[in-house]
């Protein structure tokens, strides 16, 4: 590929001085290049290809058994300065990270092929998009990229003469976990990754660059990159209004993307698309309205669980062009996961390759075992999800898995209330998490893992945004929790297609359709705003769901929620002197509210 910019070039030529490649080979996106990568990939045994008549042009591959997730204690955020990662991510000096990044990876590359990625993040040309450059030796990330992002020759055509592109450099090294390490640079728009194979730590164009390289740059040049699924809800009339979520992980936001509605709702021609799954780009429109886009191509999702009945579309999205990782292999060539149906395969191979009894109580697929499936695969994928303009959000939603605190549903009283809503952001520790059961886990608008700087300066940037525009064009921010426990510690919620419920109500606040009680902690729905016809569940078998427990799920419990103010006080001081006085101001605004009502 004819490549004439200087520091594209430059950036591929120091980083072979270092790797010492045998050859570097450019993917240029082509079906042919495509093809030939995964001959070579089975050929070596990185990839296996499976069952092409049942997964056509699926295939499979196994990570190491030490490397099977992203790694958060070793992955650092290498601003110049500490104070700019902030205390909530690990730093590293960047001349040391360089330094001893450049020690684990010398000569990393001798007899090996460096592949030179070019890939965009967005629709290529369009005003939300970045570029990126990956160089990898593995085949598998190459492939990942080329569903995950639109890589090749258009990419490098877009990027012309321009600097502005993220220089990202991932090598597999020896896999040593000791070595491990996933650093960004936010300053020099640069990412190194060595000695991991695994998704979140090597596909430089999700994680490292789409938030937390991004988070950076949105916070320099006005714009927003986050951790949020975003969805399309049609009605009956064929009016579509969007909406971004942010949940922190196990709260089923790929579920929530690709929902489908209850039955009585879908015939009457209701109906939700799917922009994305994980990560939103947003940016104030020319109409000062916020817009937001899928900076992804693919998507990345947990394979344990996704099933017919909790997520056909996912499940769909899996039959063709994916890549399955760490999941059962049957003997067929299909594959297998907990959760995919109640027929566990007797002669399959497990994860990690050995063979696998289903009676054994070893799982056969790792739980975080993955697909990589192209969007376009998605039965509900929008018609607007390339759309280079974006889609116009009417709502933020926030949400986490809490068992008494949180309601069904809540609305932020404006703007900067909303960011408050976002800032305290937690979900519960299971038993097998901790052992300790109910224990908040602080996740400010599920970024915790992936803000490029400090977290205080990370509210101020929300919160400067509210200011790009006038009120009446912001986004309303919302707080949800599927998650709510009777006593017994059932689910009184039934969520999945159900929570289509309370995402209507969110668009009829937004439009100004049905009014709210005012409570302490924000606006909550009237119950008869819920609409829960039609809705057939058993919370327990002698319990079936009903209006009382819907009022019982709209309820706030004032004393949980002044225990709450302690814990987000002691999470604020974590965070230290950059938390925004006017989000200090929020929460003793809430304390004294609270207060208040508790005397009432
Ligand atoms: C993911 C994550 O993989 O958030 O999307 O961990
Ligand atoms: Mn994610």
């Amino acid at each position: 590929m004819d490549c004439q910019n200087a520091m594209v070039n430059q950036f591929i030529k120091e980083a072979a001085e270092l790797l010492q490649p045998e050859r570097i080979v450019w993917i240029d996106g082509s079906e042919q290049q495509t093809e030939e990568l995964r001959r070579l990939g089975c050929e070596r045994g990185e990839m296996i290809r499976l069952n092409q008549e049942k997964l056509p042009n699926c295939y499979y591959h196994r990570t190491a058994v030490n490397d099977v997730s992203r790694v958060e204690d070793r992955t650092f955020i290498c601003s110049r300065e500490k104070k700019h990662a902030g205390a909530t991510n690990n730093w590293m000096e960047p001349r040391r990270a360089y330094a001893l990044t450049d020690g684990i990876m010398r000569g990393r590359m001798k007899g090996r092929t460096m592949y030179v990625i070019p890939f965009s993040m967005g629709v290529v040309s369009s005003p939300f998009s970045k570029i990126g450059i990956e160089l990898t030796d593995s085949i598998y990330v190459v492939l990942n990229m080329l569903i995950m992002t639109r890589c090749g020759e258009q990419v490098i055509r877009a990027l012309g003469d321009s600097n502005d592109f993220v220089r990202g450099l991932h090598a597999l090294c020896d896999i040593d976990e000791q070595k491990r390490y996933i650093l960004q640079f936010p300053e020099d728009n640069a990412i190194r990754s060595c000695n991991s194979g695994y998704g979140g730590n090597v596909l430089l164009g999700k994680k490292c660059f789409a938030l937390r390289i991004a988070s950076y740059q949105g916070w320099k040049e006005g714009w927003m990159a986050e951790h949020m699924l975003i969805l399309g809800l049609e009605n009956p009339a064929g009016d579509v209004r969007y909406i971004a979520a942010a949940f922190p992980s196990a709260c089923g936001k790929t579920n929530l993307a690709m929902l489908i509605p209850p039955e009585g709702y879908r015939i009457k021609g209701y109906r939700v698309w799917t922009v994305g799954d994980d990560i939103a780009w947003i940016r104030v429109g020319p109409d000062g309205r916020f817009y937001a886009q899928n900076p992804e191509a693919g998507f990345f999702g947990v394979a344990p669980g996704t099933n017919e009945k909790s997520n056909p579309n996912a499940l769909a999205c899996t039959n063709e062009g994916t890549i399955f990782t760490n999941v059962a292999l049957k003997p067929d060539g299909t594959v297998w996961w907990e959760g995919l149906d109640k027929n566990p395969p007797r002669d399959a191979l497990d994860w990690t390759g050995k063979p696998w009894d289903p009676d054994s109580g070893v799982k056969g697929a790792h739980p975080n075992s993955r697909f990589t499936a192209p969007a376009r695969n998605c039965p509900c994928i929008s018609p607007e999800w390339e759309n280079p303009a974006g889609v116009p959000l009417e709502a933020i939603i926030f949400g986490g898995r809490r068992a008494k605190t949180a309601p069904l549903v809540y609305q932020s009283r404006d703007w900067d209330h909303g960011v408050f809503v976002g800032s305290i952001m937690a979900s519960e520790t299971t038993a097998a998490a901790t052992g300790a059961v109910g224990v908040p886990r602080r996740d400010p608008m599920s970024m915790l893992p992936f803000c490029g700087y400090d977290m205080g300066d990370y509210f101020q940037h929300w919160l400067d945004m509210g200011k790009m525009t006038t009120d009446d064009k912001l986004p309303k921010i919302f707080n949800v929790n599927w998650f709510r426990l009777d006593d017994k510690g059932n689910f009184i919620w039934p969520g999945f297609g159900e929570n289509f419920r309370v995402l209507q109500w969110i668009i009829a606040r937004c439009l100004g359709e049905v009014d709210a009680v005012e409570t302490p902690i924000g606006w909550v729905p009237y119950p008869e705003d819920i609409h829960i016809e039609g809705l057939d569940y058993q919370i327990c078998p002698n319990h079936r769901f009903g209006e009382e427990d819907l009022r019982r799920l709209l309820t706030i419990e004032n004393s949980l929620w002044l225990d709450e103010v302690a814990d987000i006080r002691a999470f604020y001081a974590k965070i230290g002197k950059t938390v925004p006085a006017k989000l200090i101001k929020e929460l003793n605004k809430m304390e004294a509210r609270l207060r208040e009502d508790a005397k009432a």
